[in-house]
């Protein structure tokens, strides 16, 4: 059952400005709304997002952090210094500088789909890290993973950090694997970041913070929206709810209608009921072995493991 006030425009034409129109009203149209993740990071997005890293509440960043710098000697072991090192998602970068010392990468690719953000924040590396060479390329990596010709096939090591996996379905996340797998090369490797399952008054309030910041984050997605699609968004209209979801092993991430809402874009519209929601990001919690198995499943082959036990996150070496 559609809901729309006026049919959704068809996906007519190939540019890609239309095509993200046509997959956001399509999403919107959905009998069960949706928005993907990926429109939450444009430039305060991002920003947004590396508030979120720094809260109390939200454990993923900082529980990863430990890990690089606890084991950081034993993973630049299994990775090997000198690599291609892409960052998908690379956001501020700190994550990967954070290994910089260790891994010393003779190159750094900073893949991110807010392609202004991360040119600012490789800037600033450059400074820092002047021996490497380094480049920002924005890119949708979750449509394509078509990396220029300037970045050399050998010796690659895919770094995705933060349990970003997690933000696609287990299917989709299989099928991203397998591409990232080919793109590997001949002798490539992932270094990867997964959350683990864990208690769920912590996981509830690591995506609803007291400060509201996740909230902002959230909504700040309608905003993208409005400039994306020409929609009318009204973002006073809605609440973020977000909450772990126990038996599909997954954090949900919703706009809930604060009222009944109408939505305007050109050729199209949607009119929400008082307490619709849109759904805006999945965030899977993996058990050990299923996130190991997930891996397999697409190819690789997990050869190291470091956990942290008392905040369960897994950060595995993989090979392609
Ligand atoms: C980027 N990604 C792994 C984050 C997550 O935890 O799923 C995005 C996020 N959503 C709400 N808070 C953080």
């Amino acid at each position: 059952e559609k809901r729309a006030a006026a049919p959704c425009p068809p996906a007519h034409a190939d540019h890609p400005q239309v095509q993200v129109a046509a997959e956001l009203a399509d999403g919107l149209c959905a009998h069960q709304a949706g928005i993907s993740p990926k429109f939450l990071y444009d430039s305060l997005g991002s920003t947004l997002f590396e508030a979120i890293c720094a809260l109390p509440e939200y454990y993923p960043t900082r529980t990863e952090a430990g890990l690089f710098e606890r084991f950081g000697k034993e993973i630049a072991r299994a990775c090997g210094v000198g690599t291609t090192l892409i960052d998908l998602g690379a956001g501020n970068c700190a994550k990967a500088a954070s290994l910089f010392p260790r891994l010393c990468p003779a190159r750094y690719v900073a893949v991110d789909i807010s392609a202004d953000f991360v040119t600012d924040a490789l800037a600033r590396l450059r400074a820092r890290f002047p021996h490497i060479a380094m480049e920002a390329l924005g890119l949708d990596f979750s449509n394509s993973l078509a990396l220029p010709d300037s970045i050399p096939l050998e010796r690659r090591l895919f770094f995705y950090p933060g349990s970003s996996l997690g933000n696609f379905t287990p299917p989709e996340a299989r099928a991203f694997l397998r591409r990232l797998r080919k793109a590997c090369g001949p002798d490539g490797a992932l270094l990867i970041g997964m959350d683990l399952v864990k208690d769920k008054a912590v996981i509830d309030a690591a995506y609803d913070d007291a400060l509201g910041v996740t909230a902002a984050f959230n909504l700040n997605i309608l905003r993208h929206v409005n400039r994306l699609l020409g929609a009318d968004f009204d973002v006073r209209g809605w609440r973020h709810v977000a909450f772990y979801n126990e038996a599909l092993g997954r954090v949900e991430m919703h706009l809930e209608a604060r009222s009944a809402q109408r939505v305007r874009w050109p050729g199209g519209g949607r009119d929400f009921a008082e307490g619709e929601r849109i759904q805006t990001e999945n965030s899977y919690k993996y058990r050990q072995a299923d996130a190991i198995a997930l891996l397999e499943q697409s190819g690789f082959e997990a050869t190291r493991v470091w956990l942290d036990a008392r905040c369960p996150f897994a950060v595995i070496h993989a090979q392609a």
